[in-house]
């Protein structure tokens, strides 16, 4: 199955709503697999975010996400990495439609809510920055065969 890594950023953690977005991926019928509180390490950030070094945004960015905890976790589901950005919906919450994370949540692209891997690739270099392999739990669920064909 395939894995992602998602992660509640500091503006939603502060805002009280962890409990309610983990409530959406579980009623998909994604599976949570690890999940931690942690104030990211500056390093760590620009790791994670390597990507967009250089960009206007960037040190902003950095700042943003750690500013305060996060919430780290690693979900698995057939398809999750797209089922998960789907249910996220667009990087710009004013373009994100309602009923999706952002588009219920958020407001400006800059304070966005959460975060999630965009490739199987991304997820795994990302789950790896987060967490040691020990950390993700491997274990059944009766009711999967009521979630899949
Ligand atoms: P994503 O989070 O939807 O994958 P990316 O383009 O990978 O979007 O950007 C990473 C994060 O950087 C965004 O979630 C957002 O927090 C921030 N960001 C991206 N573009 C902008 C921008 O134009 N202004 C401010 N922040 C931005
Ligand atoms: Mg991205």
């Amino acid at each position: 199955m395939e894995q992602t890594y998602l992660m509640i950023k500091p503006d939603a953690v502060q805002r009280g709503l962890c409990g309610e977005i983990v409530t959406r991926f579980e009623k998909k019928g994604l599976k949570l697999i690890a999940m931690k509180l942690m104030v990211i390490p500056k390093e760590t950030a620009e790791t994670h975010y390597g990507e967009h070094k250089g960009k206007k945004f960037y040190d902003s960015l950095i700042a943003y996400i750690t500013s305060g905890p996060v919430l780290a976790m690693v979900w698995e589901g057939d398809n999750a990495v797209q089922v998960c950005r789907n249910i996220m919906g667009k990087t710009n919450p004013q373009e994100s439609a309602p009923g999706t994370i952002r588009g219920d949540y958020g407001m400006v692209t800059g304070v966005n809510i959460i975060h999630g891997s965009d490739s199987p690739e991304s997820a795994k270099r990302e789950i790896g920055i987060f967490f040691k392999p020990e950390e993700l739990c491997s274990y059944d669920r009766t009711l999967d065969k009521w979630t899949y064909e």
